[in-house]
């Protein structure tokens, strides 16, 4: 969130509320985490199971929950983290499991696809298209006088969502410069463009990805890069995920990585960058403070989900030597990474096998990976062992030399266009500035991710002045975290800044 609060809600496992849900605060004294009870009873839930939703966060440090699990896929919340109220528990107009929400230049959302019904037995069956939600609706917050309005489920993405069906669920969506929409489901790709406020219609499709489906239940990792002045070319990574058509408990993870610029029109084509160093399942690819890719988690080989085999009993022994037997639900997934990968986009180079900090446990299905103000990652939860515990990684960039300091940024809320300036200190000289989007994740999706460049105008006597991209389309409204780099690459802590939404595209 907005100034580094990490909101968190849980399923039901354990012992633990099923509705439980918390604040954790980084505590800068001891380097950790406090936890606070959010909502006793109901939480930000709303009593309306929210597991495998989809999230995005607003420019009013609103948490937006679209969909959940079982009989709740059609739940919808609002969460305001200024007030730590609960504004809204509605229904959408059809139930979504696995959605994708996307967060336009307005701070209207478009929530895509899904699955209607989450209690269907065999719902990612060949040809089970009863179950299947091949629509998409747009929020808008400010509709209705600020209460928020859905429009009707449409049917523009209907062609993709069919086609990619069934391995279509928490598609890849970003949004372009232009104000249109990049959609990647299953293998399939294609361009929106934006026809109204609240409407999309298909441009054309672009080449598949190569290989096979990556969307969930198969789970690779998809991010991206961080975008460059003049802003209107935006490349996406995507990497790993199963490496078969059709995976099982037994199918391999992937080792392929492949760039595409989204904004290279129907004949822009894929272009291998990999192998990366380990195949990965289910992890996380997230932009770190110096415009590196970060992998973290996942596995070696399985399938997302859990149900090893009915009354199966697994035992898990972690890397401090604790164990865990698990006596249900275990993990369909082994050979862990619990090495990060970290990517460099201007060099093309992955980190060597053997070269970064393991985690102790293993971060599987139902896990999360976050970028932090002070540039460390955060990572928590999994399925594997029923697992609520968290750790944080230190980058190789936090012991690269001195780190320079942010001791002011202002605006601290702002339209897209207006510059920034900002004070600081620092021993080597302040090269580079970062402006990451927080960004809301869940099974290996960080929804809404976004980092831009910014072009430094001035920079003297420890203030420098930042260009900011003018369109809404480029600079989506939300919270951010504005990072100064020195020439060593060695990252500032974050400064908070939010966008506000902007009515030029
Ligand atoms: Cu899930």
């Amino acid at each position: 969130m907005s100034g580094g609060d990490v909101v968190t809600w849980a399923g039901r496992l354990n012992g633990l509320q099923q509705y439980s849900s918390a604040v954790l605060t980084p505590d800068t004294a001891t380097g950790g985490l406090t936890y606070r009870q959010l909502l006793d009873g109901c939480g930000i839930h709303g009593c309306k199971n929210a597991f495998c939703a989809g999230h995005s966060i607003t420019a009013d440090n609103e948490v937006l929950i679209f969909g959940g699990h079982a009989d709740k896929v059609q739940w919808f919340r609002r969460y305001n983290h200024a007030t730590g109220n609960l504004t809204a528990v509605e229904l959408m107009p059809s139930g979504r499991w696995y959605p994708t929400p996307v967060t336009l230049h307005d701070g209207r959302v478009v929530v895509v696809g899904g699955i209607i019904d989450s209690g269907q037995a065999g719902w990612h069956a060949e040809g089970n298209y009863t179950a299947d939600n091949p629509t998409y609706t747009v929020y808008n917050p400010a509709g209705a006088g600020g209460k928020g309005t859905f429009t009707e489920d449409k049917m523009d993405m209907y062609e993709q969502l069919h086609e990619a069906f069934p391995i279509h669920t928490y598609p890849h969506v970003v949004l372009l410069p232009d104000g249109g929409l990049a959609m990647s489901a299953g293998k399939t790709l294609v361009k929106y463009d934006q026809t109204g406020e609240e409407s999309f219609a298909r441009a054309y499709p672009m080449e598949d990805r190569p290989g096979p489906p990556w969307s969930y239940p198969q789970t690779g990792q998809g991010t991206p890069l961080p975008i460059e002045p003049p802003y209107d070319r935006i490349w996406f990574l995507a990497s790993g995920g199963n490496a078969d058509d059709r995976a099982r408990v037994t199918t391999p993870a992937s080792d392929t990585a492949h760039l595409i610029e989204l904004t290279g029109g129907p004949s822009a084509s894929w272009e291998d960058v990999g192998p990366m160093p380990y195949e990965r399942v289910m992890g996380d690819a997230i932009v770190l403070c110096d415009g590196t890719i970060g992998y973290f988690g996942g596995a070696g080989q399985g399938i997302a989900g859990w149900n090893l085999k009915e009354g199966e009993t697994q035992t898990f022994e972690f890397r401090d030597g604790t164990v865990w037997e698990c006596p249900e639900k275990c993990s369909k997934a082994f050979d862990w990474r619990l090495e990060p990968t970290i990517y460099d986009p201007t060099t093309g180079r992955w980190s060597a096998q053997g070269s970064l900090a393991k985690s102790v446990r293993p971060r599987l299905y139902h896990s999360i990976t976050m970028l932090m103000h002070d540039c460390r990652v955060l990572t928590s939860g999994s399925d594997v062992s029923w697992d609520f515990t968290a750790e944080f990684y230190s980058p190789p960039y936090l012991s690269a030399g001195p780190r320079p300091a942010i001791t002011a940024a202002t605006p601290t809320r702002l339209l897209p266009g207006q510059p920034i300036t900002v004070s600081y200190t620092t021993t080597d000289p302040v090269t580079r500035a970062l402006l990451i989007r927080n960004a809301a994740n869940t099974h290996s999706m960080s929804f809404d991710a976004r980092a831009l460049w910014l072009n430094v105008t001035s920079n003297a006597g420890g203030q420098l002045t930042l260009a900011t991209p003018a369109s809404g389309s480029v600079l989506p409204p939300g919270p951010y975290m504005l990072v100064l780099n020195t020439d060593e690459g060695v990252p500032s802590n974050a400064q908070t800044l939010t966008v506000l939404p902007s009515s030029a595209p």
